[in-house]
């Protein structure tokens, strides 16, 4: 059944991406076939990992950049062309959502999102609820988006924001931080202040992401990247509920959707049931480096297609050492119904981009060889 709020045109239904690898991995839970070849994409892989994007980036700011549509679109090709991977990843970033709804913020070169103010208090969040994102705000994200799918022909853009949680993080410190104290803090101290700040976060991140699908994206991930400085119960009690509103915006788009954070190990079966809960058919677990494929598979019942997990540390050691990884990794994943292969987290800035190419050949090779074993035509 096509959904009626995507278009025909749109790629998951033109016959452009429904049949590419990562979109059959994605959808892997419910159909129960593995694509022939693994899909492989990084998280991060549109950065300062790229002379190319360095050189597009110059004299010009990281929201800027975000907001150009040309450019953004531009750095979004960038490691296609390069890597030959599976998949692009909107440049963006977690935090355009909050400026292109007024919110002051900006990114600081090698520091990360740094708020105009930190929202702790009742009167500080009753202020910032009042933000809304327009479709007409949305209009460089939607324009950037189309001329991102244009170029990429058969290759599925893949669209995302940051979960609420994750969001609140940066609101309430107003900054990085490492423990997200003041966060946590406020999450069990003012219950209710928090609950309306996840709130409008999640209607924030899920219209930002709904904006992506309908121009053209044919998959969403969810980054709840600091959910794993939660215990079980703040994470049920403060964070899931938010997450699942968030995916209740595209729910109804029916595009396969991934949930990552780090250091979630504890919170895997709670992070796929909150996609769940929002009505999402094909959810996938994005797993970080520290837990083997093949653990977080049996922790989540093995129903699940999961993406990951080589570790971004290991893209520094020489090359036999990443290749005995990488083949790990593969393997283990092969117990999942469907396995998208990334890195546990972000590519690293020094990273050389040579050697990203390098782990895209090896995925594709090693899923070759196996599928040749087991007598599947490879196309
Ligand atoms: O000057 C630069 O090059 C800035 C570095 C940079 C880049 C390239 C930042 C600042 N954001 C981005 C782009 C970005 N951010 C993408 C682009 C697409 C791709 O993956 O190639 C994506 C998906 C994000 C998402 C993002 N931003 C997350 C979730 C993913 C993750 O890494 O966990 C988070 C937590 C952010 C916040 C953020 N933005 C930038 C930094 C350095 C950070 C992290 C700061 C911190 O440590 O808290």
């Amino acid at each position: 059944m096509i959904p009626v709020a995507l278009s025909p045109a749109h790629p998951l239904h033109d016959g452009r991406t429904a049949q590419s690898p990562l979109v059959r991995a994605l959808r892997a839970g419910t159909t129960g076939e593995r694509p022939e070849i693994t899909p492989v994409w990084f998280m991060r892989q549109a950065g300062r990992s790229l002379p190319e994007y360095r050189a597009a980036r110059e004299g010009v700011s990281m929201l800027d950049s975000c907001l150009r549509p040309d450019l953004a679109s531009e750095i979004t090709l960038q490691p296609v062309r390069r890597h030959g991977v599976d998949a692009a990843i909107f440049f963006s970033d977690i935090v355009v959502p909050l400026r292109l709804a007024g919110v002051e913020v900006d990114i600081a070169p090698g520091v990360g999102p740094v708020m105009g103010q930190a929202y702790r208090t009742p009167d500080d969040v009753a202020r910032l609820v009042e933000a809304e994102l327009t479709t007409e705000a949305l209009a460089p994200i939607t324009e950037a988006v189309g001329l991102t799918v244009d170029a990429l022909g058969c290759t599925p853009l893949i669209g995302f924001a940051g979960a609420p949680f994750t969001l609140a993080a940066y609101l309430v410190e107003g900054r990085p931080s490492r423990d997200h104290l003041a966060a946590r803090a406020l999450l069990r101290s003012d219950p209710e202040t928090w609950q309306r700040l996840v709130d409008w976060a999640a209607d924030l991140a899920g219209t930002f992401l709904r904006a992506q699908v309908l121009a053209g994206a044919s998959a969403a991930q969810l980054f709840d990247s600091w959910a794993g400085s939660l215990s079980h119960a703040d994470y049920a009690d403060g964070a899931a509920g938010a997450s699942t509103r968030a995916l209740t915006h595209v729910a109804d788009l029916d595009v396969p959707v991934v949930h990552f954070g780090t250091g979630t190990e504890h919170l895997l079966p709670a992070m796929r049931d909150a996609v769940v809960a929002a009505g999402v058919r094909d959810v996938v677990v994005g797993v970080d480096y520290r837990t083997p494929l093949d653990e977080a598979v049996q922790l989540l019942g093995g129903t699940v297609p999961v993406q990951g997990n080589i570790d971004p540390a290991l893209l520094a050691a020489p090359w036999d050492v990443l290749e005995a990884h990488v083949r790990d990794v593969l393997r283990r994943g092969g117990v999942a119904p469907g396995h998208v292969a990334n890195l546990g987290h972000g590519v690293p800035p020094d990273t050389d981009p040579a050697v990203l190419t390098r782990v895209v050949e090896l995925v594709h090779s090693v899923s070759a060889e196996s599928a040749a074993a087991s007598g599947v035509e490879v196309r």
